[in-house]
């Protein structure tokens, strides 16, 4: 059609019907291509964002305050030749509205990046709460720039909702990964605890898992999944931030550690940390805010210092793990039940789905291994 209206001859006129259709479908096209780049803007802006910093994310992000970002971005852009002082050693405690605010010495910066901050991660979220960074004051009194991230210990990541090839650090730099579950409100995923595992086991922290809210769960219906992981030699802790069930044990694994507590929405982080140190005022949901759509109570990732020594990063709830950087290969240390059987497999890559001479799956027939964990093992290796 198009290609018949363009070869008419100069100063053909077209039937009022024809020109009608020819202007609605350009005008269709121009909307549809200023729809497209409308997306594309939205995309890019959504990817500039997920890189500044990692919180935030579990939340809907409005548009509004991707605006705001983008702005706050601009003005700090504006001033990226002003004179700075001597650089200093820092730490970043926590993410807020593109800001880092940063403990150096004794002195607590409010920072920003610049397009020049130098980072030997170029491929992730480019600072995270607990990263060591190198800053410089600007002349405003309390603030400063990132001039430099340093390189990272270890990180817990994972990839990113909206762009799946970008990993979202949501803490860098700690030695435990503290998974919160609780008992109820809302009940254990183990699921959700097996993700942590993995991701644990992959990058290097060491696992603690606790199952908090024990005062509603009077007749221990859980204690089947407890012995369960007991029984695989992970450090188990049953608390109650409520009766103070478990807090005495739980302290002393976190005295003098970095730890970070992570989980879904509405477990107990901010509460449990509230009973450890009750200095540490953090805002908890309230009574009963638990819904099964999970309220956000704690926004932003902060890194706290305990008064017994040793310091924890809270974090906001998360729904889901999308594992980052583990694969076949690797997930299978996130099972070391699994791992161990695995060296009597057949073939040295059995995937114990399917492949003859599986130790795995006869040892799920004749009840050796628990059926919970190889239902994980196979999900988490079909979402890969
Ligand atoms: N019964 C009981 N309730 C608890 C316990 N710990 C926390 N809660 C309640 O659970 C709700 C959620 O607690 P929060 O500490 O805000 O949970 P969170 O994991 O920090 O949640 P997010 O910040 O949204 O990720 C609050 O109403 C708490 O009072 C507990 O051990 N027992
Ligand atoms: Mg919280
Ligand atoms: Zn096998």
């Amino acid at each position: 059609m198009k290609f018949f209206l363009l070869s008419l001859p100069r100063g053909y006129i077209p039937h009022p019907m024809a020109q009608k259709t020819w202007t609605r479908k350009r005008r269709q096209k121009r909307q549809r291509e200023e729809s497209d780049r409308h997306l594309q803007r939205q995309e890019a802006r959504k990817a500039r964002q997920l890189k500044q910093g990692s919180d935030e994310l579990d939340l809907e992000e409005s548009d509004a305050h991707l605006d705001e970002s983008l702005a706050r971005s601009r003005r700090s852009k504006s001033s990226e030749d002003e004179a700075l002082g001597e650089a200093l050693d820092g730490l970043v405690l926590r993410y807020h509205r593109s800001s880092f605010e940063v403990e150096a010495g004794k002195q607590r910066f409010d920072c920003r990046t610049r397009s020049t901050t130098r980072s030997p991660h170029p491929d992730s979220t480019l600072v995270a709460v607990g990263d060591r960074v190198l800053i410089q004051p600007t002349p405003e009194e309390g603030e400063a720039v990132i001039v430099e991230v340093l390189p990272r210990r270890n990180k817990l990541s994972r990839s990113s909702k909206l762009h799946e090839d970008i990993e979202q650090v949501i803490v860098a730099n700690v030695d435990q990964l503290v998974i919160i579950s609780s008992l109820a409100e809302p009940y254990p995923k183990p699921g959700l605890i097996d993700r942590y595992l993995v991701t644990a086991a992959v990058n290097g922290f060491e696992p603690l898992i606790c199952f908090n809210k024990a005062d509603l769960d009077p007749d221990n219906v859980y204690q089947e999944l407890l012995d369960l992981y007991l029984d695989l030699g992970y450090a188990c802790f049953r608390t109650s931030a409520d009766s103070g069930e478990g807090l005495d044990r739980l302290r002393k694994a976190l005295a003098g550690k970095s730890s970070v507590f992570s989980g879904q929405s509405g477990v107990g982080k901010s509460s449990l940390l509230n009973a450890l140190n009750p200095e540490l005022g953090l805002k908890v949901g309230e009574i009963s805010a638990y819904n099964s759509k999970g309220r956000h109570t704690t926004t932003n990732s902060s890194l706290i210092s305990f008064n017994f020594g040793g310091h924890v990063v809270d974090t906001p709830g998360i729904k889901e793990l999308s594992l980052w950087n583990v694969d076949a290969g690797n997930l299978q240390q996130g099972f070391p039940e699994i791992l161990e059987l695995a060296e009597q497999c057949r073939f040295r890559n059995c995937s114990h789905r399917h492949e003859p001479d599986c130790e795995v799956l006869k040892a799920l027939d004749e009840g050796r291994l628990h059926p919970l964990r190889y239902q994980n093992y196979e999900s988490i290796l079909e979402s890969l």
